[in-house]
């Protein structure tokens, strides 16, 4: 029900995103959206474009005096950079080839050379454009429009860095930690450990000296959830499977993992689970663990659902590694342009709003409703079905 589809590159006039199929009536703050677009490009090694741009969304459809109308939403995020970049990558015919700027050397671990091969272009600048992490941006506003509608539901998404190369935290983060280390939206990695994120700060600087990149891992959880979003009965109503594709598909993810999955694979059955019991007085069955992440058959169960994504280091290196240039054929070194030299923190500000949108559209698939208080009078007597179950 709920679809999107971002359009734009990296250095073209704008990034733009469509959404639809939230109910009428949802209340949308544009500087929610400001705020958390603020928390994509901040984090502890980005590079020098996120000097330049200031990302700003405008709303161009769907919302009408502060709240959805049901139709479709068209938001745009202007790309300052544009003006930079004009001559060199017009809509047009350029007049001359001189201004342009063609990247022929591919970057091992970038689209670069698949893509070039892919749609046959001797220039990987055209891949390179819309491959890039800019594109995240309009993800980032879209997601950021389904967690204004969560928060109806009493659903929340935030992310917390849980591993710079070899900096590592070690335990759990309860949700009131990562409340806490989201509440600065500049925050270097929004760790939950001082120490460790001093290391996590090492491993970004000793990357950067050496001309070096480096990767980690983001835990994205969203807190409460209610039991029975998904459904295990059809491959593609999964709601496991749908969250690990819309993590998956964010640049530089190469793995993702859903509550204490890696693990458990090495464990016993005996200490895999979470065992069951119940609170008479709330009404509510209980977990003493959360290893699951939320996730049961591919149906939320009422806990935290919690999604891991790890990030390889970003491809473009200031000591490139070999390549073949796509004209010649020569050994060459891969290009190297202005790039960031870790990007973990801000993924998971990018998975934060892909777990929204998956989410969004669970909650519109179990609840319906073309307006929110259709919306919400389903929701509720949902609740009052689960405490008298
Ligand atoms: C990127 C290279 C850098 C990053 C960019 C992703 O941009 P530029 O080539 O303009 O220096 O800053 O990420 C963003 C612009 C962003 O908003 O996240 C790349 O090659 O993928």
């Amino acid at each position: 029900m709920v679809r999107f589809h971002t359009a734009g590159e990296s250095h073209g006039q704008a990034l733009l995103a469509w959404l639809s199929g939230l109910p009428a009536g949802v209340p949308i703050e544009v500087e929610f959206i400001n705020r958390e677009l603020r928390r994509r490009q901040a984090g502890y090694g980005r590079g020098p474009r996120m000097a330049l741009e200031q990302d700003r969304v405008e709303i161009i459809s769907g919302v009408r005096h502060g709240r959805t109308i049901g139709a479709p939403i068209a938001l745009l995020i202007a790309n300052k950079d544009w003006e930079n970049w004009r001559e060199a990558l017009p809509v047009e015919e350029p007049p001359s080839a001189d201004k342009q700027r063609p990247l022929t050397q591919p970057r091992p671990g970038h689209a670069d050379l698949a893509g070039a091969l892919k749609f046959n272009l001797h220039d990987a600048r055209y891949i390179a454009e819309r491959a890039s992490g800019r594109e995240t941006a309009a993800r980032v506003a879209a997601g950021t429009v389904a967690k204004l509608f969560l928060r109806v539901f009493g659903i929340e998404v935030l992310s917390h860095v849980v591993a710079i190369g070899t900096a590592r935290l070690a335990r759990a983060a309860s949700w009131d930690e990562i409340l806490r280390a989201c509440e600065d939206a500049d925050a270097a990695f929004r760790c939950i450990d001082a120490q460790v994120e001093e290391k996590m700060k090492a491993q970004v600087d000793q990357a950067r000296k050496a001309g070096d990149s480096v990767g980690g891992v983001f835990e994205v959880v969203a807190h409460n959830v209610p039991p029975g979003l998904g459904s295990h009965a059809h491959w593609d109503e999964r709601l496991d499977g749908q969250l690990a594709q819309a993590v998956m598909s964010i640049p530089a993810v190469k793995a993702v993992e859903l509550g204490a999955g890696v693990l458990s694979a090495a464990t016993w059955g005996s200490q895999a689970h979470d065992e069951i019991g119940y609170e008479p007085k709330a009404h509510r069955f209980t977990r003493a663990t959360n290893l699951a992440g939320g996730l049961e058959g591919g149906i939320s169960n009422g806990e935290d659902v919690i999604v891991r994504g790890y990030v390889k280091p970003v491809a473009t290196l200031a000591q490139p590694r070999p390549s073949v240039d796509l004209k010649t054929k020569a050994s060459v070194e891969a290009a190297y342009e202005r790039a960031d030299v870790c990007v973990v923190p801000a993924a998971g500000v990018v998975a934060e709003a892909m777990v929204a949108l998956v989410l969004a559209g669970a909650v519109r698939e179990k609840f319906g409703g073309d307006s929110l208080e259709e919306a919400q009078r389903n929701f509720t007597g949902y609740l009052e079905q689960l405490r008298n179950f």
